[in-house]
């Protein structure tokens, strides 16, 4: 599988923390961002993903289309049950993939949450939608409490986990950025906050940002999964 090195977007504009930078500081800046924050890291991806100064917002979708991006082209993490996952086990579906840990104390609660919201929008297009949650806290993150984890918002999510070399490739496959914050005798983790969303033949198509609405994601996967049909 290939994971190679790529040229990592401006680290600042990689937070968890949302803080969304007005349209007119997005267009002023460009690629050398000084905005912090999802509208940041959006930006940073239309950059690399060749979409020009804003991003592409075109084809109807709320989210940043990212087609065509030469990042996020495959994984292989193990599941709950230890088996291992990859790209191709999701053919037929389309994915919505986040990166956090399971002691986030907000940006990824929210965003599971959205996730769930998503799903009962979708109706039984749900059942072509699969959502996994990667954790960056492997350590802490066994494959039990990924399972708790991730059913406690929707039993149909799937946690994956690598060992710390795995996660490592896999973040840096799909220009994820985290870090360990110590905490006083512990520590937190500072990661990006944008979700992927693939479409059912496997391909990534967009980025989502962080304040997206679940109604504007769903609509987002319901066009992915209409292209397909
Ligand atoms: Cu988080």
């Amino acid at each position: 599988m290939p994971f190679d090195d790529h040229d990592p977007p401006d680290p600042r504009a990689r937070r968890s923390r949302p803080h969304a930078a007005p349209a007119s500081a997005r267009r002023r800046f460009g690629r050398t961002l000084v905005a912090a924050g999802a509208a940041g890291a959006l930006a940073a991806l239309g950059a690399l993903a060749g979409c020009g100064r804003e991003g592409a917002r075109t084809a109807g979708f709320r989210s940043m289309d990212i087609t065509g991006a030469e990042f996020g082209r495959d994984f292989a993490l193990a599941d709950p049950d230890g088996r291992t996952r990859t790209l191709a086990d999701f053919r037929g579906r389309a994915l919505l993939i986040f990166f956090g840990f399971t002691q986030c104390p907000d940006v990824c609660p929210t965003t599971l949450t959205r996730a769930s919201e998503v799903m009962q929008r979708l109706g039984t297009d749900a059942d072509r939608v699969q959502v996994i949650f990667i954790t960056v806290d492997p350590e802490r993150d066994t494959p039990e409490l990924l399972r708790e984890y991730t059913k406690a918002f929707d039993a149909r999510f799937l946690g994956l986990r690598g060992d710390l070399a795995a996660t490592e490739a896999t973040a840096r496959e799909f220009k994820v950025f985290y870090r360990k914050v110590p905490t006083g005798s512990s520590y937190t983790m500072d990661h990006t906050a944008l979700s992927f969303a693939y479409d059912p033949a496997g391909r990534l198509r967009l980025a989502v940002a962080h304040e997206a609405d679940a109604e504007q994601v769903a609509a987002d996967l319901r066009r992915l999964l209409a292209e397909a049909s």
